[in-house]
C-alpha cells in the first residue's frame, strides 16, 4: 500500500510529466479525508517549488458536470500561481495529458473571509466578478475517477483564464453561458445551472474552506464551477467562454 505522501508524489510527477496514471481507487481504497490530505501535500510540493496559493475552485456545482463525470458531490481544490493564464494568450498543448475546457464564473475576494457565509453575506466580501475558462486535465487514464480520486488530484485543475473584472452590482441571475471551440458553440447553459445561483457556490466555498482550515484571503480567486459539461480541446484550436454581460475569455492551444 502506498502512503499518502507517495500518492501525492505520484500525482505531482504525473502532472509535471503530462503522463497519466491508473486511478488510485482501483489500486487501493482511500477515504475522502485522506484524499483531501493528499491534495494538501500535492499543493505543498508546488508551493515548495516557488508557486503561491492564489485561490480555490469549486467542482460539480452543476447537474451537467455531475452527469458527465458520474460524481455527485461538491468538491473543492486549490489554485496556484502557475495555473493563471492571461486572457487571449496561447498555451502549449503538449504540456497537458488530455485537456478539456469549461465555462465558469470567477470571483475576486475583496477582504479576508474567516468563516462560513451565506449567499447574501458573501457578496460583501467580493470586489469583482469575471467570466472564466477552466482547463482541466485529470491525471488519471481516460479521465476516469471516483470522488476520492478526483479530490486527491486537486480536482483535475491545471489552468484557468479570467476575463476583465466587473463590479459586483452585476446581477448573476439567468445569464447565458457558452463554451465555444473555434467559434462554434459546443456547450451552453445558464449561470443558474451553477447551484441555481453562483453566489451559492461561493457560500459553499466558505463552508468547505472553514471546514478544512484553509483561509480565504483578500485578492484570492474563487472559481464557481462549470455551468456546462467540459469538452476536449486539441492543438490548433481556440477555446472561449462567454457569460452574458461579462467580458469573454479566450485561449489558443498551439
Ligand atoms: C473535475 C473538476 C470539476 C467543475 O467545474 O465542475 C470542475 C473534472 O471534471 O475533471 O472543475
Ligand atoms: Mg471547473
Amino acid at each position: 500500500m502506498a502512503s499518502i505522501q507517495e500518492i501525492a508524489e505520484t500525482l505531482h510527477q504525473a502532472a509535471l510529466q503530462a503522463k497519466p496514471i491508473p486511478q488510485i481507487s482501483l489500486v487501493q481504497p482511500i477515504s475522502l479525508t485522506q484524499a483531501y490530505e493528499i491534495q494538501k501535500i500535492l499543493i505543498q510540493y508546488r508551493l515548495d517549488d516557488g508557486e503561491t496559493l492564489i485561490g480555490l475552485k469549486m467542482g460539480f456545482t452543476s447537474e451537467a458536470k455531475m452527469q458527465q463525470m458520474g460524481v455527485h458531490d461538491l468538491i473543492w481544490g486549490r489554485l496556484t500561481s502557475s495555473m493563471l493564464i492571461p486572457n487571449n494568450h496561447i498555451t502549449q498543448t503538449n504540456r497537458y495529458i488530455h485537456p478539456r475546457v469549461e465555462p465558469e464564473i470567477c470571483f475576486r475576494v475583496g477582504k479576508d473571509i474567516d468563516g462560513e457565509l451565506d449567499e447574501t453575506e458573501v457578496i460583501n466580501y467580493i470586489d469583482g466578478v469575471a467570466a472564466a475558462l477552466e482547463i482541466i486535465d485529470s491525471r488519471y487514464q481516460n479521465f476516469k475517477f471516483s470522488l476520492e480520486d478526483v479530490v486527491a488530484d486537486n480536482c483535475s485543475s491545471i489552468g484557468f483564464v479570467v476575463g476583465d473584472w466587473m463590479p459586483v452590482s452585476q446581477s448573476l441571475k439567468n445569464l447565458n453561458m457558452e463554451l465555444r471551440i473555434d467559434h462554434k458553440i459546443v456547450a451552453y447553459g445558464s449561470s443558474n445551472d451553477i447551484m441555481n445561483n453562483p453566489w451559492k457556490s461561493l457560500s459553499a466555498a466558505t463552508r468547505l474552506a472553514t471546514q478544512y482550515g484553509e483561509p480565504i484571503k483578500k485578492g484570492m480567486f474563487i472559481m464557481a464551477g462549470a455551468a456546462t459539461n467540459a469538452e476536449f480541446v486539441f492543438a490548433n484550436q481556440t477555446a472561449s467562454a462567454f457569460v452574458e454581460t461579462l467580458e469573454s475569455v479566450s485561449l489558443q492551444f498551439i
